[in-house]
Order: C-alpha cells, then sequence, then structure tokens
C-alpha cells in the first residue's frame, strides 16, 4: 500500500473510546461510596500536581447521559469505561450497594439504546482505601476480594455487558504504586511491588473464573496490559541485557504468567536480591493462567535503554519505570535515554512504529488470540479559540499517524479488532491532574462544558468513512 492511499478498515472494525472511572466520574462521596487509593493520594498535600483531585472531575456521575449524547454524535461503535470498586462495594467486602450498581445499569442501557457497545473494566487503580488499609494489592487476600467483587459487577451487569476486562495496566497499579511510589497509594517498597504484582495477576485468574460462572457463554473476558516497547540505545549485548532487564519487569511480570502461565526466570533472578518469589504459592500460575477471549494492549510511546557503564540509574522514561529499574538485578545496570523525536505533553516521543511493533510481537506469541488496541491517544498543549473550539492538528496527527500504524500491523496478519481512543474526554491525569489533556472533547473544569475539539469531528469522519483519509 502507498502513502497516498486511504487506509480502509473492516467493517466490523470497532471505533471506540475510553475513560476510567476516577479519572471523570466525580461524585466522590455520593450514594455510599467511600474513599478509594486515588481519593486518599490525591488529598495528600505534595502528591498531585496542584492539590488537584478527582472530587468533581468531569461530573460524569451526574452527566453521563449528556456524554452519551456526544459519544453518539461521533458515532462511536464503542465505549470503554471502568467501575469503581468503591461505588458499588464500598469496604472492598460484603454486599453491594445498589445506588452504585445502579449508575452503571443505567450507564450501559443508555449505551446500547443509543447502538454503542459497552467495554468493562473492572479495575483502573482505584482500589477501596478499606482494602488498602488490610494490606493492599502485596496481601493475598485482595485477590480474594477481587474475584467477590467481579462476581458482583458479573451478576449485576452480564446481561447487557459483552466485552470484560479485569485490568487495566496492573504494571501502573503495582510498580508506579508500590515500587516508584508515583501513583497511589504512594508505597516504595520493591518486595510489596513484587507481591502487587503476583496479586494482581492471581486475581485476574480468580475474576475470570468468577466472571466465566455468573456470564453468558457468549460473554467476552480479556484483559488490557501496557507492554514497554523497549529499545536498546545500541547494539551491544550489554544494551540488549539492559532491554530484556526492563522488558521482564515491565512487560513479561504480567504477559507471562497470564499467557503462558509461568513467570520469567530471568526476572526472578534478577530480582533475587529483593525477594524470593515465595508468595507464589503451588497452583498460583496455573490459576493465573485462564483462558482468554481478547487481550487488550495500550500503547503511547517507545522506552530506550542502555547498560549504565558507571551502574548508575539515570534518566527518566516518563512512565516511572526508571525510579524502580534500581531493583533489578544484582548492580544497578540500567540507563534511560529520550527516545529521538517530537513529543506529546507528557513529554512522551511520538513513535508510531512502536503500535505496529507491538501488535506484531503479541500476534506471534499469542496467535489466534484477538487483538484489540484499548488505549491510545496524546496530551496536547490545547488552546481554545474565542468560540472555544480547540483546533488539535497535533492530536489529530498523533491518532492518524498511530491508526495507519495499526491497520499496517493488520496488513500483516493481526487480527486487531478495534481501537480506543484515550481519551473521550479531558480528565484527571493522575499525578498530573487536570494539566494534561488527552480528551477529544474539551472540558472546561470551571464550568464543566463539553466542547468537541476538531479531532473529535476528525475521528467522527474516519469512523462514518471506515477508513484513514490518505
Ligand atoms: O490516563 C492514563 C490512563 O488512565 C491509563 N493509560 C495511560 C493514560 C495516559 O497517561
Amino acid at each position: 500500500m502507498t502513502q497516498n492511499e486511504p487506509r480502509v478498515f473492516p467493517p466490523d472494525f470497532v471505533w471506540g473510546a475510553a475513560t476510567a472511572s476516577y479519572q471523570i466520574e466525580g461524585a466522590a462521596r455520593e450514594g455510599g461510596r467511600t474513599p478509594s487509593i486515588w481519593d486518599t493520594f490525591s488529598h495528600t498535600p505534595g502528591r498531585v500536581l496542584g492539590g488537584d483531585t478527582g472530587d468533581v472531575a468531569c461530573d460524569h456521575f451526574h452527566r453521563f447521559r449528556d456524554d452519551i449524547d456526544l459519544m453518539a454524535g461521533l458515532g462511536l461503535g464503542a465505549y470503554r469505561f471502568s467501575v469503581s470498586w468503591s461505588r458499588v462495594q464500598p469496604t472492598g467486602r460484603g454486599p453491594a450497594v445498589q445506588t452504585g450498581l445502579d449508575f452503571y445499569r443505567e450507564l450501559v442501557d443508555g449505551l446500547l439504546e443509543r447502538g454503542i457497545a459497552p467495554a468493562l473494566t473492572l479495575y483502573h487503580w482505584d482500589l477501596p482505601q478499606e482494602l488498602e488499609d488490610a494490606g493492599g494489592w502485596p496481601a493475598r487476600e485482595t485477590a480474594e476480594r477481587f474475584a467477590e467483587y467481579a462476581t458482583i459487577v458479573g451478576e449485576a451487569l452480564g446481561d447487557r455487558v459483552a466485552m470484560w476486562t479485569t485490568h487495566n495496566e496492573p504494571f501502573c497499579a503495582a510498580l508506579l504504586g508500590y515500587g516508584s511510589g508515583v501513583h497511589a497509594p504512594g508505597r516504595t517498597e520493591p518486595e510489596s511491588m513484587l507481591k502487587a504484582a503476583h496479586h494482581l495477576n492471581l486475581s485476574h485468574g480468580l475474576a475470570t473464573q468468577a466472571l466465566r460462572a455468573v456470564l453468558p457463554r457468549s460473554a467476552q473476558v480479556g484483559i488490557t496490559f501496557n507492554p514497554g516497547v523497549i529499545r536498546p540505545f545500541s547494539d551491544s549485548p550489554e544494551d540488549a541485557d539492559a532491554a530484556r532487564r526492563i522488558d521482564a519487569l515491565h512487560t513479561r511480570i504480567f504477559t507471562d504468567p497470564v499467557l503462558h502461565g509461568s513467570y520469567p526466570q530471568d526476572l526472578r533472578q534478577d530480582t533475587a536480591r529483593v525477594s524470593d518469589w515465595s508468595f507464589v504459592r503451588d497452583g498460583d500460575e496455573a490459576t493465573i493462567h485462564q483462558p482468554i477471549d481478547f487481550l487488550g494492549l495500550n500503547y503511547y510511546t517507545p522506552t530506550v535503554v542502555s547498560f549504565a557503564q558507571d551502574g548508575a540509574v539515570k534518566g527518566n522514561d516518563g512512565h516511572g519505570v526508571s525510579e524502580h529499574s534500581q531493583w533489578v538485578g544484582s548492580e544497578d545496570v540500567v540507563q534511560f535515554h529520550p527516545a529521538p523525536g517530537e513529543v506529546t505533553d507528557m513529554g512522551w516521543v511520538i513513535d508510531p512504529t512502536g503500535l505496529t511493533d507491538l501488535l506484531l510481537r503479541f500476534h506471534r506469541e499469542v496467535p489466534g488470540l484477538p487483538l484489540y488496541v484499548t488505549e491510545n491517544g496524546a496530551a496536547c498543549p490545547d488552546k481554545a479559540d474565542d468560540a472555544g473550539v480547540v483546533h488539535d492538528s497535533d492530536r489529530i496527527a498523533y491518532v492518524h499517524g498511530h491508526l495507519a500504524a495499526a491497520h499496517k500491523a493488520m496488513e500483516q496478519g493481526v487480527d486487531l479488532r478495534g481501537y480506543f481512543l484515550w481519551s473521550l474526554l479531558d480528565n484527571f491525569e493522575w499525578a498530573y491532574g487536570y494539566s494534561k489533556r488527552f480528551g477529544m472533547v474539551h472540558v472546561d473544569f470551571e464550568t464543566l462544558q463539553r466542547t468537541p475539539k476538531a479531532s473529535a469531528r476528525w475521528y467522527a469522519e474516519v469512523i462514518a468513512a471506515g477508513q484513514l483519509p490518505a
């Protein structure tokens, strides 16, 4: 295919957009909802830029009907959202709260009425604070509680939601939450980080079993990862080894047990000085290795690493990986480098080839498993004109480039079923608060008014045409 030909997607390709509960819902203290770790973290001075919190966020809890109208106006075929555990089972134990479940039932019904398929994620990082107080993800019991929560949500919505995801980016929940501490709950405990990763994996296995027991047979169950696209700085064997170490810690710590049923031996060796991994019990890896119906992949930017000559861990890849790479191996051996090229407002280099590489990797690793891009998008320094419209040609170029990269992977045989743009709305970007805008719909955080950006209109045209313009 030449540069000048439009890229046509299959007629049943799923065109979606994604959000997450804590980033958009607000209504933090309504309907019996109790604090999650992100409520606690964001209310702790110094944790989130500008002291921003998700107390109000986009107020989607009250405005979800308007937001569904916006989605319908764009012609979205699917909407990926997450459920707030604290809203449906406030203490993380025991009976569900009906008002919480009613909110998600109304949301799902509203989507279905407009012909938009709901794609539900059970966990996008907002653990009920009570469970964190009882030990959080480093505690094995949290995995068991998660399976109970999965049953509650599965029983409530299984008759109307066809696409179920257990976790979004467990990398962030474990490594950023318990390793580097830049995300909630803000702990910096190397062994807890590894335990958290294992219990997130275990909870995926247990929740998948729990969902299968209550969902109709036609329901699709999967998980979303944000695997690193790790590139060695040079061709040297030392830099290849640095890339291997970070790939193990960032990606294979999750993908190997989930997709293949065992932890990588090299990861166990690399991390031997912080843990003997005795928290992995007999049978755990088999439990984690449940059959899944699809794999969700999130991609934003690649990571470049090298061997650090002087043994120091340096640089920052923008994800916080560097802050915990010091626990990989018996010596501190990895240096992060800024990848060359233009960057988004997050400082993340724009490199669509990484998406093609990522899709091809998992196409080869798990042949026959349908893939979705469950997140991809750009934070841009948006400026509204006098009419309040943002002309975000930078975001359009980013999405265009990445859709073309996804199409290229499909030409090479990748079974890619859909693409979810991150994000529908500007929202609470975790430790960056409201300072970073990823939305294709602008949100005025004073008035909460929504205004579609140029990218929203562009995406609607792509969806309507089912193809990317040349
Ligand atoms: O906003 C986040 C989202 O919650 C998870 N994936 C990455 C996005 C951009 O940082």
